[in-house]
């Protein structure tokens, strides 16, 4: 297994389709909480009381202040030099998918386009009775929204525990993955399904693998090249000097 940020550049100059794949690590040098680890949001909070839609049935009150209390944050970040580098990346590749499984909207904010929130995005809400969506950015939605066009109660945008993911949209993360020649897995620590098995999917493909994080994850077995550091330092070396 390769270690060096010269190999992972030089297959990515000779690839001209790529995918990758993000996660909480990508945000957590903008100040954006991960979810695992020793200040993991899931550390201080139980998952399956806010994230699943069986806690948002038992109390949604419960649940908006948890999202409340993200948008507040995240609201007040910005993007860092990993997303920047990724925005990067897609302006120097010919096919390029940028699937994430953030729902903090800064890779949008830096510039991203070709891009799958595959677990939606914290600034949605959708309504529970009627399925209209709508994008807003108040800090507080209050703790029991509801839509404008049929009163039914909203609930966030985004995808929880036991839930399905888009299908159009896991579709479309599915055939990156499928056709991509170099899948980089970034700041994810690869548990949560089905997102983890798409570098599976690469490499049942024929891709190169690479993984940036600060810690070894059950697919790193899986990876040609593991690049251990910071995604806000590697990214921008990966795309410093490309012409
Ligand atoms: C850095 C860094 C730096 C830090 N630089 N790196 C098959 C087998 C077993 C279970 C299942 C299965 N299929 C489905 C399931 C159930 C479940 C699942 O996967 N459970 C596992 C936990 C066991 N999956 C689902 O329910 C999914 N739905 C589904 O599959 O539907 C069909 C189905 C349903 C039920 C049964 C079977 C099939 C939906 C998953 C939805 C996940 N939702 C959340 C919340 C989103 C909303 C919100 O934000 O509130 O998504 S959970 C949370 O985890 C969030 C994240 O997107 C997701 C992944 O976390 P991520 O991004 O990897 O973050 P961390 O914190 O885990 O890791 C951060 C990493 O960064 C670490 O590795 C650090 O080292 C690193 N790092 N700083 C580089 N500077
Ligand atoms: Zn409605």
């Amino acid at each position: 297994m390769e270690t060096s940020i010269n190999s992972l550049k030089k297959a990515l100059k000779n690839a001209d389709r790529v995918a990758v794949l993000t996660g909480a690590g990508v945000s957590a040098e903008s100040g954006v909480p991960t979810f695992r680890g020793a200040d993991g949001l899931w550390k201080n909070y139980r998952a399956t009381d806010l994230a699943t839609p069986e806690a948002f049935a038992r109390n949604p009150e419960l649940v908006w202040e948890f999202y409340n209390w993200r948008r507040e944050l995240i609201g007040q970040k910005t993007c860092n030099p990993a997303h920047r580098a990724l925005a990067e990346l897609e302006r120097l590749i010919p096919d390029f998918t940028l699937i994430t499984q953030n729902v903090d909207g800064l890779h949008l904010l830096a510039g991203s386009r070709h891009l799958l929130e595959i677990h939606g995005n914290i600034w949605r809400a959708r309504c529970t009775r009627c399925g209209r969506e709508t994008l807003d950015r108040a800090p507080d939605m209050g703790n029991r929204p509801t839509c404008a066009a049929c009163c039914g109660l909203l609930r966030p945008g985004v995808v929880w525990f036991g839930e399905s993911l888009d299908p159009e949209i896991l579709r479309q993360a599915l055939e990156a993955a499928e056709r991509c020649r170099v899948m980089l897995v970034v700041g994810t620590s690869s548990v949560v399904q089905p997102a983890a098995s798409l570098a599976y999917t690469a490499k049942s493909g024929g891709a190169l693998l690479a993984e940036i994080n600060l810690a070894r994850t059950p697919n790193s077995d899986l990876m040609d090249i593991v690049l251990m550091g910071k995604a806000g330092e590697i990214l921008p070396e990966l795309v410093d000097g490309w012409t």
